[in-house]
């Protein structure tokens, strides 16, 4: 009997390493993307690594954390984006600091600060006030002195003399959201804050905000779908993931006509 409960914790062990072992190179590259024709830069699990165009490593930078979410902006005027990355300590549900890195041909940090107190979840980046220069946005789960409710907000800061500053911690959206991001929808060279939102029957849709040198102020509203997931900002686009009953498609979001257009671009 003895025997086999060894096999047994042998057994179980070997799976355990196996699955570690997986887990750790499956989670490895968390994204890619390129700075410019020249540079690629990757995100892993705790570290971003900058490549040249022909695939050497240029410079590597440790987070000393694990990178939560990402977001890509000129934060100082400078012409040039910087990287902005929340960090994740250990198993815990919210990120722990907000670090910003310059990027050219080497990786250097310019900002960090904890901001676990904040419960922050996101990252973002915009230029909502069209200043020219991009404000950083953390996206937190906390009261605020008006709303003494625990909620998902998006707070709004900008980078000045190494400090990020805010620009606004108001309160809510007007209706529970589940996620946003920033885009210049309508080419009036000022990002609007685009976010997916809930309807009291359950149904989702997407609505923007204008910044109003105050706060935001709603814009346009899409019509409603069972379902929106994955608000993605690429390649000049604002994705989604649009689920109806008769399926699942990928959508972008679209400025015509002043309205907001939700186009089909493929099936899943
Ligand atoms: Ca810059
Ligand atoms: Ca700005
Ligand atoms: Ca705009």
């Amino acid at each position: 009997m003895e025997y086999f409960k060894w096999i047994i914790v042998v057994i179980l062990a070997i799976g355990l390493t196996t699955a570690l072992v997986i887990s750790y190179f499956s989670s490895n590259a968390l994204t890619v993307f390129s700075q410019d024709e020249y540079n690629i830069i990757k995100i892993y699990k705790d570290k971003i690594i900058l490549y040249d165009s022909e695939g050497k490593e240029m410079d590597i930078c440790n987070i000393n954390n694990k990178a939560m979410d990402y977001a890509i902006g000129d934060v100082n005027g400078d012409d040039f984006e910087e990287l902005i990355i929340l960090t994740k300590r250990g198993f815990k549900t919210y990120g722990s600091e907000v670090v910003v890195f310059k990027l050219d041909s080497r990786i250097t940090e310019i900002y960090r600060e904890d901001f676990s107190d904040l419960n922050p979840w996101k990252v973002a980046a915009g230029d909502v006030d069209g200043d020219g220069i991009d404000e950083i946005s953390v996206g937190v789960f906390k009261k605020t002195p008006l709303y003494q409710v625990m909620d998902k907000r998006p707070f709004i800061y900008y980078y000045k003399d190494n400090r990020l500053l805010p620009k606004w911690r108001g309160s809510r959206l007007s209706k529970p959201f589940d996620d946003y991001d920033f885009f210049d929808i309508d080419g009036d060279a000022m990002d609007e804050l685009i976010s997916i939102e809930v309807l009291q029957n359950g149904k989702k849709v997407i609505n923007t905000y204008k910044w109003r040198g105050f706060g935001f102020e709603g814009f346009l509203q899409s019509e409603s779908f069972e379902d929106i997931k994955d608000l993605k900002v690429r390649d000049s686009s604002v994705f989604i993931t649009v689920v109806e009953k008769e399926g699942i498609y990928q959508g972008i979001v679209n400025f015509e006509g002043d309205k907001l257009k939700i186009e089909r671009v493929n099936s899943k």
